[in-house]
């Protein structure tokens, strides 16, 4: 295939007309077998008599049958649980003063892009909403192939070494035996593994924050993990961190929403993604690098090759480069979600690794599982892994081969087709791995310099406003309250005395036992016959006491594009209240549902009629933002004679939603549990409670995403 010239145009485009030939839809066609023969008969087998046995010369049985029989492939070992779409990614302005990779020259570029989000310890059948960290996998096809950039929603990790990685998910996954539990780390091995592991307790304060429930996947951040390198034409090498900041801004739900969205909705944030791509409303990331130089590596108080540390946004700028946008959702997800096969060693010009150990080891890990996933050496050539340059090489046949490769070559060097394919120069855009000097002993060890588990949770912790630090409480007593072992609870907040002893002493309260003093971990980074003292575990001081960039609470809130809001409804609802809050909530690009005591039609007040899009059946409090209840006397009688529409708003008083009403429907918050609060609660109690609202103070108040200063003061029946 000639190389096409990239612009704006086509580039964006390069992926779909691609993808277009292997895209085929049945509509109008007639049914054949996978031989191309028309079937004449899809509903009966081939039998000796109508009554008889089956016969075996039923070819169209059997081909149905055995593709039937052959339709799974193993799910993924890891983030089994994922939904995906593609889209674009375009720089700013050209980054060649750090790099040289092509996708990050011009900016009327579009480089396509497939996105897979992914939850990592649950099958593939789980619920969206567990607590768990997200994956975030990035495959850009760019013109000089295809640079996967497979990431999570958190920046640090659980382990220092990819040796460690079998060990941590075994743990983390269901346990052995029974298969129990499923989706959730809330059990004796994950927490036996981490309390011996003081190196993941970083990783353990995202895991165990708001981070680890998010919104929705278009509100969350991305990041690389590791420390990679840029390496610009000149060859000259700087760090960098990678990281996605949604346009949306983040946003998480309370863990009992969680819970209960699990068990209404287990889809939610696989058709939340569906759906705002369907209505037009298109997910955006801004795409964001912290560059580091060369020269400053051993700078800091952490080691950059450390993936359990972050460098803090305050001590390093993010620099926002470029923005992605999803725009399409898949056409078949098996085909497309189900086998795209990502690999942080899917690599451009202009990009390469560090020595991370963790990245090294994934480095292996990745093509490795795809040949059991996807079952051949060739998953480079199904439609969604394919780059949208052609690919030359000397690489030929293995399962399912699907390139027909001419002549009699297939080796190099070679006369007999004149060279080709000839190796690249480095100016014809030929890899060539960033020379680094590489002087040292073979050792089986772990630096010294990554033997600082405690600054940066602390760091984490101190970081968060109060709500998400009792968030984070919770959350451990939760899930430590889900483990049997008492000597395992009891490691685990001793660990948690050297990350803040406050936290500690309200974990160790929940857990009927005591924190105390901060104490000296056990740590499992040595092996059998290492020396202790090379291996204590130190506090090393961080550069800053705290990282307002850390905190979701200080993420812009300025938006309720695409928030659900609820209006509560019955026949006789008041038609100008809740017109003019539907106009003004479109208008800022909430989307609108009806809930009702049944489903079907309701006519307002002036007799129109208005589609009902849930009854309170199915349509429950926890799948929405906010709430509304319009006025109008009928409608709020129904309302009130339906016990699931008060629970509706105590429920989201609980989850600390905005809540509004207009004329009588006050009436509804007024009889609800809200309506104690309102008459004797302080301001916190209030907070969020519209009940004469005006459409653009109830739009700043979605706004907020949720009113935490009612948490914990009501002990709300819902
Ligand atoms: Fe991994 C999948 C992210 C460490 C081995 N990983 C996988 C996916 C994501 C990550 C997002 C899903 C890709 C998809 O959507 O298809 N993994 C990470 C991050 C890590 C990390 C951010 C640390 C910073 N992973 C890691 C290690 C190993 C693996 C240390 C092994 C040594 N990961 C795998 C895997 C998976 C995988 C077994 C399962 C399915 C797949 O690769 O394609 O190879």
């Amino acid at each position: 295939m000639e190389k096409k010239k990239p612009n704006a145009e086509n580039a964006v485009n390069l992926k779909q007309k691609d993808l277009a030939p292997d895209t085929i839809s049945d509509q109008g066609e007639l049914m054949t077998t996978n031989q191309g023969l028309k079937i004449n008969d899809d509903t009966n087998s081939l039998k000796a008599g109508e009554r008889g046995p089956s016969l075996l010369e039923d070819f169209i049985l059997r081909e149905k049958i055995t593709h039937f029989d052959h339709e799974r492939i193993p799910e993924r070992i890891v983030h089994a649980r994922g939904s995906g779409a593609h889209g674009y990614f375009q720089v700013y302005e050209s980054m060649g003063k750090y790099t040289k990779a092509g996708f990050l020259q011009d900016p009327s570029v579009k480089t396509p892009v497939f996105v897979r989000f992914s939850t990592v310890a649950g099958f593939r059948g789980s619920t969206d909403l567990a607590r768990d960290v997200r994956g975030f996998s990035v495959k850009f096809y760019t013109q000089e192939g295809n640079y996967d950039l497979v990431g999570n929603n958190m920046p640090v990790f659980f382990i220092q070494d990819a040796i460690k990685f079998p060990d941590l998910i075994h743990a983390a996954k269901p346990e052995p035996d029974n298969e129990i539990p499923q989706a959730a780390t809330a059990h004796d091995s994950f927490w036996d593994f981490i309390s011996l592991s003081p190196e993941s307790m970083h990783m353990i304060m995202w895991a165990m924050s708001d981070r680890a429930i998010p919104r929705s996947l278009r509100m969350m951040e991305g990041f690389g993990v590791h420390t990679f390198r840029f390496i610009n034409a000149e060859g000259k090498s700087s760090f960098v961190k990678f990281h996605w900041k949604p346009i949306l801004g983040m946003h998480a739900v309370a863990w009992d929403e969680a819970l209960k969205i699990s068990g209404k909705d287990p889809d939610f944030h696989r058709r939340d993604l569906h759906d705002a791509i369907e209505s037009g409303a298109f997910p955006e990331w801004e795409f964001g690098v912290q560059i580091v130089a060369q020269e400053d590596e051993h700078k800091f108080s952490f080691d950059l090759l450390d993936p359990t540390k972050l460098i803090p946004e305050e001590l390093v700028p993010v620099q926002r480069i470029g923005k992605m946008v999803l725009d399409r959702n898949p056409d078949n997800f098996f085909a497309e979600v189900e086998q795209v096969a990502f690999h942080p060693g899917h690599l451009v010009p202009g990009i390469d690794f560090s020595n991370d150990p963790l990245l090294q080891g994934r480095l292996f890990s990745y093509t490795d599982t795809q040949l059991s996933r996807l079952g051949s050496p060739n998953f480079h050539e199904i439609p969604i892994n394919r780059s949208v340059n052609t690919v030359h090489n000397n690489q030929r046949d293995g399962h399912m081969r699907q390139q027909i490769n001419v002549g009699k070559s297939s080796y190099h060097p070679n006369s007999v087709a004149g060279g080709s394919p000839a190796q690249a120069t480095i100016a014809e855009g030929g890899f060539s791995s960033y020379e680094e000097r590489v002087d040292a002993h073979k050792v089986r060890a772990r630096s010294k310099s990554f033997m600082d588990f405690f600054s940066q949770a602390t760091l984490f912790f101190n970081s968060q406003s109060e709500p998400e630090q009792n968030h984070i409480a919770d959350a451990l007593k939760f899930e430590l309250g889900k483990v049997e072992r008492v000597e395992i609870r009891q490691r685990m907040v001793n660990l948690l005395t050297l990350i803040s002893v406050p936290l500690a002493n309200t974990v160790a309260d929940s857990l009927g036992l005591k924190a105390g003093k901060p104490q000296e971990p056990v740590n499992h980074v040595l092996g059998a016959d290492a020396n202790p003292a090379d291996y204590k575990p130190v506090k090393v001081k961080s550069e800053i006491e705290k990282s307002p960039a850390l905190s979701m609470a200080n993420a812009p809130k300025d938006s309720i594009k695409t928030r659900q809001v609820a209006f509560l409804a019955a026949n006789g609802v008041e038609s100008t209240d809740f017109e003019n809050m539907k106009k003004a909530l479109l208008a800022a690009g909430a989307v609108v549902k009806v809930v009702a005591p049944k489903n079907g039609t309701l006519k307002d007040s002036a007799g129109k009629e208005i589609k009902i899009d849930m009854s309170f059946l199915t349509g429950t409090s926890v799948v929405f933002d906010a709430v509304y209840v319009p006025g109008g006397g009928k409608s709020i009688d129904a309302l009130l004679a339906e016990p699931d529409a008060v629970h509706f708003i105590n429920e989201a008083y609980r989850h600390c939603k905005a809540i509004a009403a207009t004329g009588k429907g006050a009436e509804l918050i007024n009889q609800s549990y809200v309506g104690a609060k309102l008459k004797n609660g302080n301001a916190d109690a209030k907070a969020g409670i519209l009940t004469e609202a005006a459409p653009d103070a109830f739009i700043k108040a979605i706004a907020q995403h949720r009113f935490w200063q009612r948490e914990k003061k009501d002990k709300v029946p819902a």
